[in-house]
C-alpha cells in the first residue's frame, strides 16, 4: 500500500526494515512530530505490527508503540515516495571472507531508487564497514540514473543503542552522522534532534563508517581480554572477578566481565569487517574475535571436568540455563548457547541436556522446556550461561544442584562452580 500524497508538506519519513533498530528508531521518530511509515519486505511481520503488536521484548517497547500508533505510524511492505529514507536492515558477514556482505543494504537501496523522488536523502543506519557506502551503495544509486549530491544525498547515521536498555539510550545517546555535504548532514541532524538528546557529531561517510565499528571492536576486545584473564586465572586458581573488581578500581582501569562468550548480531559480527578488509593490519581483532569464540568451548571443558569431579555421571543430569546472547532480551542470535550445542553435538552429546530460558517462548533448541519446574526435575547440574533477572534477584533459583556460573550471578556455595 502506498501512502504517498497523503500529505500536503511532503515531510516523510520511510523507515526501511522493521527488526530491532528500525523498529525502535521508527516509533522514536513517529512520537516526536515526524510522520513516519515502516517498511518491511516480511509481510507477516508487518501484519503483526499491524494487529497492534509488537515483535521483540524490550523495556519500555509497547508502550512507545501504542503511543507511535496514536501519533499515526503506519506499517506496510511497499516503499514510500518520500524526502528521506532510513534504512536498517541487517548486514552480516561472509564467515569465510569475513568481509561484510551487503545484500540487504543493497537490495533495499535499489528498492529505495524505484520510488525516490529527485532531493531524497537516503539515511543508512545499518552498520557497515569502512568504505562499504562507496563500493556499494553509491553504484547502486548511481546504476539507478541518479546523481549523488544532485538528485540524491547519501548519509551514514549508525545506531548506537544497546539492547535491554533501546528505549532510553535512543532519547539519551550521543550519536554520528556522516555526509558527503555537511548541509545535508546538518539536515538530518536536525530531524534526529527531534527526540536525540544527546550530543549529534556531523562527519564525512567513511569515518562515521569507521568509528560505529571501531566501538563495538574496542568492547570485543575489553571482553576477550577479561576472558583471557579467566583462563589465565583458572589456570593457576585465581579468581578472576575479584582481581577485576579491585583492578577496576584503578581511575583508568575499566575491565569488562569475563562470561561464556560474545553473541547478538553486533559484537560478535562488527569487528570481523575489518578482520576481513584488512587481514594483514587487524591481528589483535582478529585474535579477540577468536578468544571470544573459543568460550563456549571452553564452558563445555570446563562442564565435563565438574561432572567428574562431582560424580555427575551423565549428560541428561546436566540442565543448560538461557538462551539468549545476553541477560534481560528475547534475542538469541549468535548466542554462546547456541554455539555451545553445536559443539556439544560434535562430542556426540548433543540434545542430551535440558534447556529453558524464561525469555525464549518459542522452540528453538532440541529438549527446550518451557517451565523452571520442568527443567530442574531430574538435574543434578545447571549451566547458568545468562543472567537474567529471574536469577539476578534470586541467586538459590535452582535449589541444591551443583552449579557452573558462567556469569558470576549465582553467589558463592560449596556447589557453586565459577567458570
Ligand atoms: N558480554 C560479556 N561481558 C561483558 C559485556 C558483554 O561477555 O562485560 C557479552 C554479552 O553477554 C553478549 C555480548 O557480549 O553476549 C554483547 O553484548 P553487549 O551488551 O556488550 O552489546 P550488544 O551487542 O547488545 O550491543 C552493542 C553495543 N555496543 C557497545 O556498547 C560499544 C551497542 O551500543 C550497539 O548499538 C550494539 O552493539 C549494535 O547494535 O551495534
Amino acid at each position: 500500500m502506498r501512502f504517498a500524497g497523503d500529505r500536503s508538506d511532503g515531510l516523510m519519513v520511510n523507515v526501511i526494515g522493521l527488526g530491532y533498530i528500525g523498529l525502535p528508531t521508527a516509533l522514536m521518530f513517529a512520537t516526536h512530530g515526524v510522520e513516519v511509515i515502516g517498511t518491511d519486505y516480511n509481510a507477516e511481520l508487518v501484519a503483526t505490527l499491524n494487529a497492534g503488536k509488537t515483535t521483540f521484548k524490550e523495556d519500555g517497547l509497547d508502550e512507545l508503540f501504542a503511543n507511535a500508533v496514536a501519533a499515526g505510524i503506519r506499517f506496510t511492505t511497499d516503499y514510500q515516495i518520500c524526502e528521506t529514507y532510513i534504512v536498517s536492515v541487517p548486514t552480516p558477514y561472509d564467515k569465510v571472507s569475513k568481509k561484510i556482505d551487503p545484500c540487504y543494504v543493497n537490495a533495499a537501496v535499489k528498492t529505495v531508487m524505484e520510488v525516490a523522488p529527485k532531493g531524497a536523502t537516503i539515511v543508512i543506519e545499518s552498520t557497515v564497514s569502512p568504505g562499504t557506502i562507496d563500493r556499494f551503495v553509491r553504484p547502486v544509486v548511481e546504476g539507478s540514473g541518479f546523481i549523488i549530491g544532485e538528485d540524491i544525498h547519501l548519509v551514514h547515521a549508525p545506531e548506537r543503542i544497546i539492547p535491554g536498555n533501546m528505549v532510553h539510550e535512543l532519547l539519551s545517546n550521543n550519536r554520528t552522522i556522516g555526509a558527503d555535504d555537511p548541509a545535508i548532514g546538518e539536515r538530518v541532524k536536525s530531524l534526529y534532534a527531534s527526540f536525540c538528546q544527546g550530543e549529534i557529531a556531523v562527519t564525512d561517510i567513511r569515518t562515521a563508517e569507521m568509528t560505529k565499528v571501531v566501538e563495538n571492536t574496542f568492547r570485543d576486545i575489553n571482553i576477550a581480554f577479561a576472558n583471557e584473564l579467566q583462563k589465565i586465572c583458572r589456570s593457576d586458581g585465581m579468581d578472576v572477578h575479584e582481581i577485576i573488581r579491585i583492578a577496576n578500581k584503578h581511575p583508568r582501569v575499566n575491565i569488562l566481565s569475563p562470561g561464556p562468550g560474545v553473541g547478538g548480531h553486533c559484537i560478535s559480527v562488527d569487528p570481523w569487517f575489518l578482520v576481513g578488509d584488512y587481514p594483514e593490519l587487524a591481528r589483535l581483532i582478529r585474535n579477540a574475535r577468536e578468544t571470544n569464540d573459543s568460550m563456549p568451548a571452553y564452558v563445555l571443558n570446563r562442564a565435563f571436568n565438574i561432572m567428574r569431579e562431582t560424580g555427575i555421571d551423565s549428560p541428561s543430569k546436566v540442565g543448560i540455563y538461557g538462551l539468549t546472547y545476553k541477560e534481560d532480551v528475547d534475542d538469541v542470535r549468535e548466542s554462546p548457547t547456541l554455539q555451545m550445542l553445536e559443539s556439544m553435538e560434535r562430542h556426540l552429546c548433543g540434545g542430551v541436556c535440558k534447556v529453558y530460558d524464561p525469555w525464549v517462548e518459542d522452540d528453538i533448541v532440541p529438549n527446550q522446556v518451557h517451565s523452571l519446574e520442568e527443567f530442574l526435575e531430574g538435574l543434578e547440574m545447571v549451566i547458568v550461561m545468562v543472567g537474567h533477572f529471574q536469577v539476578r534477584e534470586n541467586p538459590a533459583l535452582f535449589g541444591d544442584v551443583v552449579l557452573l556460573d558462567t556469569r558470576n550471578v549465582c553467589g558463592s556455595g560449596s556447589k557453586v562452580f565459577k567458570l
